[in-house]
């Protein structure tokens, strides 16, 4: 009872921020991502009756006890569904830079709730399998899917109706994601707490929720007919939202380092030498530029010249989950 498999991260596009149920991981907001294709979680699960409790190694070490129970509270989940009391071994790789406060728990819990089930022989579609990878991390659900990927937040109390779907294949639509790595200290307040402090104190939360489904939809549309300035304007306009309102928060959140402000400036000035690249920033110290592949090569090497930047991983659209057999 043993399977493998493969899932790619997602940089959100229009930004998950606040849930509204924190045990089923259900949002206050639709979100819209592009799973990417450089940075992936390969995880393998076997359920034996010869084991006598659950174990979980992360880059080949025996995770510390705070990963471990996330990942055992989840697999708790996986059990229910399957009716099985069985424990598991779970060896993850991860193919992302986890320090550097990129987002690992959206492939992780994609790869992890993929090759659970798969070990258990259930069949779930890949619907059911976005509501279930959502209960281990919010944006995992949109890992499930490659390209373009909308997660509807749903309304229903027992989360049945918030999941994701792909509104664009990988192959539709070729952009450049170039993740920026900076200098930077690890981040102080996790995503989860960061969320729960901006729903609870910020003045400026409620401007969020009555603009982001707004975003959501000519995001959609600028996808739909292709149009990147469009798609760019849109994509830095809601990260900055975001910030925003974590600002307001009380205590405020900030997760800018000094090179994510000089990158911000970077791409201003690039954007006035005509050419069209834009940032976006999660809930971390470094960027994601968004730019078109033509121009892919000049952005790269103008990101490099910045003092702060480490490192420029370019990336494209990826593939959803994929099975090893
Ligand atoms: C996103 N982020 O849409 C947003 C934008 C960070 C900023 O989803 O608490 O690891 O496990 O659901 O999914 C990062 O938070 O949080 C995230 P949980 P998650 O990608």
């Amino acid at each position: 009872m043993k399977a493998t498999a493969i899932a790619n991260t997602n940089i959100a596009l229009i930004k998950y921020w606040g849930k509204r149920d924190e045990t089923l991981f259900l949002p206050m907001n639709s979100s819209l991502s592009i799973t990417l294709d450089s940075f992936f979680t390969v995880t393998t699960v076997e359920f034996c009756k010869n084991f006598d409790k659950d174990v979980f190694f992360l880059n080949e070490l025996q995770a510390t006890d705070k990963e471990s129970n996330k990942v055992f509270i989840f697999l708790n989940k996986v059990r229910d569904l399957a009716g099985t009391n069985l424990h598991a071994r779970i060896c993850s790789e991860n193919r992302v830079p986890t320090a550097a406060g990129f987002a690992s728990s959206a492939s992780g819990f994609a790869a992890l709730a993929a090759a659970a089930t798969r070990a258990l022989e259930l069949q779930l579609s890949e619907k059911e399998l976005s509501m279930l990878a959502r209960q281990g991390s919010g944006s995992a659900c949109r890992s499930v899917y490659g390209g373009f990927v909308e997660w509807q937040k749903g309304i229903q109390i027992d989360g049945k109706d918030s999941f994701a779907k792909q509104i664009l294949s990988e192959k539709s639509w070729d952009i450049s994601i170039l993740s920026v790595l900076l200098v930077a200290e690890p981040k102080k307040v996790s995503s989860t707490e960061g969320m729960k402090r901006t729903v609870k104190t910020s003045p400026f939360y409620s401007g969020w929720l009555s603009t982001v489904e707004k975003d959501l939809e000519e995001a959609k549309e600028a996808i739909s007919s292709r149009d990147f300035e469009k798609l760019g304007i849109i994509v830095e306009a809601n990260a900055m939202k975001m910030h925003a309102t974590m600002l307001g928060a009380n205590p405020p959140i900030l997760y800018w380092q000094k090179g994510s402000i000089d990158v911000i400036h970077h791409i201003h000035k690039l954007r006035s030498e005509g050419i069209y690249a834009y940032f976006t920033i999660d809930a971390g110290p470094n960027v994601k530029v968004l730019c078109l592949p033509k121009d892919e090569k000049i952005v790269y090497e103008s990101l490099l010249s910045l003092t702060d930047v480490q490192e420029v991983i370019i990336c494209h659209p990826g593939s959803g989950i994929k099975y090893l057999e």
